[in-house]
C-alpha cells in the first residue's frame, strides 16, 4: 500500500558486498550507501546465538551511510563509543547492533532503521548511554534491550527521541530494561504508523 505521510523513505543501495569475515572498523567510515551482507561462516541471521558481527566499531568510531543486507548474521557491535548514522537494516539478523562499551559509553544512534527483526534489534550489554534519534522500526520484537542475564551487569540508560514504528504486532515492546539495577528509559516522540495492518 501507499506508506503514510511523513513515513521513512527506506534507502537504495549503491552496490552489494558480501562479507565473510568481521569487518574491524579502526577509524570512522562512510560506505556511500553500499550494502553489506553476511556470508560464509558469518551466520545465517536465524536467531542463533554464535553468530559474528558484519562489522564491529572500536571505541569513538563513526560509522555511516551504510546498509546491512540479508543474511544480517549479529549485525554491528560497538565495543566503546561510536556513532551510527544512516544505517539501515534490510532484514536484522539475531540482532542489529549490540553495545558493548563500558560505563561512561555512549552510542548514539542517528537516522536510519531496521526491519524484520525476529527478537531484538538494539542489545545493550556493556555498560553507558544509548541515545537512539529519528529512526525507523518495522516488525520487530523488541527495540532496545538492556542484557537481562550478562555475565557483568551494569545500570544502563536509554534515551529515544522521534522514532517511528511500523506494523508491531501485539506482542512488540519499544524498550526491556531492568528495574532491578535502576535502569533508566526515556522516551519521547514516539510515533505508532499504520499499526491496523500488523503483521
Ligand atoms: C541473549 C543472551 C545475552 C546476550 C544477547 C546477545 O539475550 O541472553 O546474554 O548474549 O543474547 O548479545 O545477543
Ligand atoms: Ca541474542
Ligand atoms: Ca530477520
Ligand atoms: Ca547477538
Amino acid at each position: 500500500g501507499t506508506a503514510p505521510a511523513g513515513a521513512a523513505t527506506w534507502p537504495s543501495a549503491s552496490g552489494s558486498q558480501p562479507v565473510s569475515s568481521t569487518i574491524n572498523l579502526t577509524s570512522s567510515k562512510d560506505y556511500g550507501m553500499l550494502r553489506l551482507y553476511g556470508s560464509g561462516a558469518l551466520g545465517t541471521g536465524d536467531q542463533a546465538e554464535d553468530q559474528q558481527p558484519i562489522l564491529t566499531l572500536a571505541n569513538g568510531v563513526t560509522l555511516k551511510n551504510v546498509i546491512i543486507g540479508a543474511p544480517g548474521a549479529d549485525g554491528i557491535h560497538c565495543l566503546g563509543s561510536c556513532t551510527l548514522q544512516n544505517v539501515w537494516w534490510e532484514d536484522v539478523g539475531e540482532d542489529a547492533a549490540t553495545f558493548k562499551g563500558g560505563s561512561s559509553a555512549t552510542y548514539n544512534v542517528v537516522g536510519g532503521g531496521a526491519k524484520k527483526a525476529s527478537d531484538k534489534v538494539f542489545q545493550h550489554n556493556g555498560g553507558g548511554t544509548v541515545n537512539i534519534s529519528n529512526f525507523a522500526v518495522q516488525e520487530f520484537k523488541t527495540l532496545y534491550r538492556s542484557c537481562g542475564d550478562c555475565s557483568t551487569q551494569y545500570t544502563r540508560k536509554v534515551n529515544l527521541n522521534t522514532i517511528e514504528v511500523t506494523g508491531t504486532g501485539s506482542t512488540a515492546r519499544i524498550v526491556g530494561i531492568n528495574v532491578n539495577r535502576n535502569d533508566v528509559a526515556t522516551l519521547r516522540k514516539i510515533t505508532i504508523l499504520n499499526d491496523a495492518s500488523r503483521k
